[in-house]
């Protein structure tokens, strides 16, 4: 699609929003029974998603996602469209192997930018140290979450002013997230709001990514820097 009547790219600006996706899976059992209809091979039952981190609108620079699965999934290729704002892009199956999905990211017509693809690896058997493997084998969830953040390079201006002018969310409006939906940031949802490239304050459950998260991360880091530093010293 032609850009808007005289919008150039904007040289040497970028523009992102964050963004979580992944995978949830669960193994049947007492607590997750398998289905009927679903064959005795079948161990797992899964989601794959994409979403705004804590549940805030994206779909008004996303407009729709297609997930590709392993063909040997009925019906692999999924596209996932018109979901409401601060609803996830989502998709479930069941089976029994890890796969790469690849999921691809068709953004409003008015940003004028292609599509975009990225790959995840879908876990289904619990990973990491003893004490995480232990805590998702108790709750039957292995959780493959990611944080990320969606750049455009140059944008057009068009869709960088587009980006970055408040919307309104009054009720009724089109686009507008539910009356109480939570901002980022702990704010409410009044009658405008900000088309937000921010993250939350603090971690909730089912919301691992924050402040609080990227505070937690450069302390390990930093720790391990500390760490490394010393053993060097030793080596000296
Ligand atoms: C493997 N790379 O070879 C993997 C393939 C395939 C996963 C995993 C569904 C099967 C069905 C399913 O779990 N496919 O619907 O019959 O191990």
């Amino acid at each position: 699609m032609a850009p808007a009547a005289g919008s150039k790219r904007m040289k040497g600006t970028s523009i992102f929003r964050p963004f979580v996706y992944g995978t949830t899976a669960r193994r049947f059992d007492e607590s997750n029974p398998r289905p009927a209809d679903v064959p005795a091979d079948h161990t797992h039952s899964w989601t794959v998603f994409v979403k705004g981190v804590d549940n805030t609108d994206i779909t008004y620079w996303l407009k729709k996602v297609q997930f590709k699965l392993h063909e040997s999934i009925q019906n692999s290729i999924r596209t996932i469209e018109n979901v409401n704002a601060g609803e996830p892009f989502e998709t479930s199956a069941t089976g029994w192997g890890e796969f790469e999905i690849t999921i691809k990211f068709y953004y409003i017509p008015e940003s004028n930018e292609k599509a975009q693809t990225i790959y995840h690896h879908l876990d289904l058997h619990p990973y990491g140290n003893e004490q995480q493997q232990q805590q998702q084998k108790d709750n039957n969830e292995v959780m493959s979450w990611r944080y990320e953040e969606m750049v455009w390079n140059e944008p057009y201006e068009s869709f960088f002013e587009f980006m970055t002018t408040p919307m309104d969310r009054s009720k009724g409006s089109k686009g507008g997230m539910g009356k109480g939906t939570k901002l980022l940031g702990g704010g409410m949802v009044g009658s405008t709001g900000e088309r937000t490239a921010s993250i939350p304050f603090s971690t909730r459950p089912g919301q691992p990514f924050s402040k609080e998260t990227e505070r937690e991360e450069s302390k390990k880091l930093k720790a391990a820097l500390e760490k490394v530093e010393a053993q060097m010293g030793d080596f000296q």
